[in-house]
């Protein structure tokens, strides 16, 4: 049922050992819905073929893009800013700090998606700054506009500690189209770039694509990807690839595990159970695994990456956020609107995407974040 992607050279004694463990094991904790899992499902069968197959052009034409990443935020969040910066010139332009002015800055926040919460959160901060600093002008309410910015975002800088475990199990979950299996494949030559050893398990059955989707990220980061068979009589149970990714990679020490799943919408109430079971069946693969659930948001769905925010994490328990396409028409509020929404203990942002290529993805900064919304 499950076949090794491999862009490596095989080792043929260590795939053997392998094969047998994931067959003892994968019998005795079958995922599957009728509590048995095939002798022929648990089964590892590598490719005759593991020659790498690397889109060696791709890669190479990342690798020579002359833009970091300070400059690549800048540049993906260039709209969002020419918006804010049009808005904002009129109001900080100089005057005076009056009602009207407060009012306005609301508007506008509001506006950038950043929620009622965070907006009326953001206003008192910025009302007590300008008390305490005996701020008259509003030519100065930029730069403590910002400072509020990052006082309000910081919580949400948490970057991710992937040396607890071995292998470490990330499972990325999320609502349709959001960018989950374009992250993994940015996640992975990012751990990569750290020495680590990465395995993908493709987790997403329910595409025919998908599959093919993140083999092809597999080949372009040179690593294994654990898939299910394409036979087209069997039904695959996307727990039981992840279960199965699991244990290879316990058997050949990788560092890190990324489990692809399906989107899925929140109001999909089989579909949110099927991801709960996934997530109970990696636990018996590793009893404290997952040890990251990482929900993907998409930065243009504004207010209802909250929601989803909140219905995941009610059914999963989410420990990490991605905020991807940061580079589109996002307004950038909704990151404060997060904050908005759990004020004593927002969730970790872990990862913001700015773009589709490969390195488009690293560990949110509220710093720069705030310094690339702004003039
Ligand atoms: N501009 C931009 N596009 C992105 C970013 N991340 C992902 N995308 C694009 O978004 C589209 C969907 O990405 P996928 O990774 O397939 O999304 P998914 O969540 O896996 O989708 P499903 O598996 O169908 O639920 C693709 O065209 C990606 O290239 C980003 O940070 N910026
Ligand atoms: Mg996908």
């Amino acid at each position: 049922m499950f076949n090794f992607f491999k862009s490596k050279k095989s080792r043929p004694e260590e795939e053997k050992a392998v094969e047998k463990e994931e067959t003892a094991e994968g019998a005795a904790l079958s995922p599957q819905s009728n509590g048995e899992i095939p002798q022929d499902a648990v089964k590892t069968s590598l490719p005759a073929e593991s020659e790498p197959v690397t889109a060696k052009s791709e890669v190479a034409q990342e690798e020579t893009k002359p833009i970091g990443f300070a400059g690549k935020l800048r540049l993906g969040l260039a709209r969002t800013r020419q918006n804010l910066s049009k808005q904002l010139s009129g109001l900080f332009g100089g005057g005076k700090i009056d009602e009207e002015l407060y009012e306005e800055l609301e508007t506008i926040l509001l506006t950038a998606d950043t929620g009622v919460n965070a907006t009326t959160q953001l206003l008192e901060d910025l009302r007590q700054q300008v008390k305490k600093k005996g701020l008259t002008d509003a030519a100065d309410l930029k730069t403590a506009l910002k400072e509020s910015l990052v006082e309000m975002l910081k919580p949400l800088e948490r970057p991710l500690d992937t040396t607890t475990n071995s292998p470490f199990v990330i499972m990325i979950t999320g609502v349709n189209g959001v960018g989950k299996t374009t992250s993994i494949g940015k996640l992975a030559k990012y751990f990569q770039s750290q020495g680590k050893s990465v395995l993908l398990a493709a987790g997403d059955t329910f595409r025919a694509a998908a599959r093919e989707q993140l083999i092809a990220w597999g080949e372009r980061n040179n690593v294994t990807v654990v898939a299910p068979d394409t036979g087209v009589d069997k039904k695959n149970d996307p727990a039981a690839v992840i279960f199965d990714a699991i244990n290879a990679a316990k058997a050949r020490g990788i560092d890190i595990v990324l489990a692809d799943t399906a989107g899925r919408l929140t109001t999909q109430m089989h579909l949110m159970e099927e991801i709960k079971k996934v997530k109970r069946v990696i636990g018996k693969a590793i009893p404290d695994a997952p040890h990251e659930v990482m929900l993907v948001l998409d930065a243009n769905t504004g207010q209802n990456a909250v929601t989803q925010v909140k219905a995941f994490d009610e059914a999963l328990d989410v420990t990490g956020l991605i905020l991807t396409k940061l580079d589109g028409t996002a307004k950038g509020g909704v990151v404060a609107a997060i904050c908005g929404q759990y004020p004593q203990n927002p969730p970790a942002l872990r990862f913001i995407g700015v773009g589709e290529g490969l390195d488009d993805l690293r560990p949110f900064n509220a710093n720069d974040f705030v310094d690339a919304l702004f003039d």
